[in-house]
């Protein structure tokens, strides 16, 4: 691929670097250092044009939006909690997929009065109980959410779930499906006009390796 304007590609540390990593290959992309063993947060790549930023899965969208990052990797549930304001969202990367869902005691809906949920996806914790037309109060928490049933914090949390391991292993079920959930490919609108053929053929390179390699 041939780049004559800079390209900057925001990613996450973890399993979206990681599962990013073929999807780039596939674009003729190779990083030149590992963010799990390097502390650089800007990486070089094989092509002298294109960088990588690591920055934290939240940010990313943030960083895309401003035109810091020319494109970046950036799972649905970040997406829908950022808004997507400024950003274009052209392909399903299919990659570090899960459900986006309720969960809690697997008595925890029958008790009565007005539920607490705790969650760090709050917009779309409100969205999920407006659509059924129920009244919860909604806490925000940054983590460890499953802990919020156990202390009686909340009734119920809003959480991704994978295996549902973590779920189990803290005695809680998961209860209803809100969405599911996988990472996209996210494009700053500045970028999409001002490098337009470069951000195309990147997008195609994209879009072949999920066809290619469906996860
Ligand atoms: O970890 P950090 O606080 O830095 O940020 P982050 O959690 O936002 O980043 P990261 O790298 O953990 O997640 C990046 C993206 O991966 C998320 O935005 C999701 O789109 C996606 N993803 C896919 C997941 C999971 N699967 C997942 N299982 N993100 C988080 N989890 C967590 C979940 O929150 C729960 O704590 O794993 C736990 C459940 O896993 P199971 O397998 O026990 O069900
Ligand atoms: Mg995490």
């Amino acid at each position: 691929m041939n780049f004559d304007k800079p390209i900057t590609i925001a990613l996450s540390k973890g399993r979206i670097f990681k599962q990013s990593l073929p999807l780039l290959a596939h674009a003729g992309i190779v990083p030149a250092d590992d963010p799990e063993t390097s502390r650089k947060l800007i990486l070089d790549t094989n092509h002298e044009q294109v960088k990588l930023v690591i920055i934290r899965a939240t940010d990313v969208p943030t960083y895309v939006e401003y035109g810091t990052a020319d494109l970046g990797v950036a799972g649905k549930d970040v997406l829908l909690e950022h808004g997507g304001e400024g950003l274009y969202e052209p392909v399903d990367l299919k990659i570090a997929r899960c459900r986006m869902m309720t969960a809690g005691y697997p008595d925890a809906v029958k008790r009565s009065g007005r539920l607490t949920v705790a969650t760090k996806y709050v917009k779309s914790a409100q969205q999920f109980f407006a659509a059924k037309g129920e009244q919860v109060e909604i806490i925000k928490l940054y983590g460890s959410m499953e802990l919020a049933p156990i202390v009686g914090l909340a009734d119920l949390i809003v959480d991704l779930v994978e295996s549902g391991n973590t779920l189990k292993a803290n005695g809680l079920v998961p209860l209803e499906h809100i969405s599911d959930i996988s990472s996209r490919l996210v494009v700053n609108k500045a970028s999409w006009k001002m490098k337009h053929g470069l951000v195309m053929q990147l997008i195609d390179a994209f879009r072949e390796a999920v066809e290619q390699h469906p996860s």
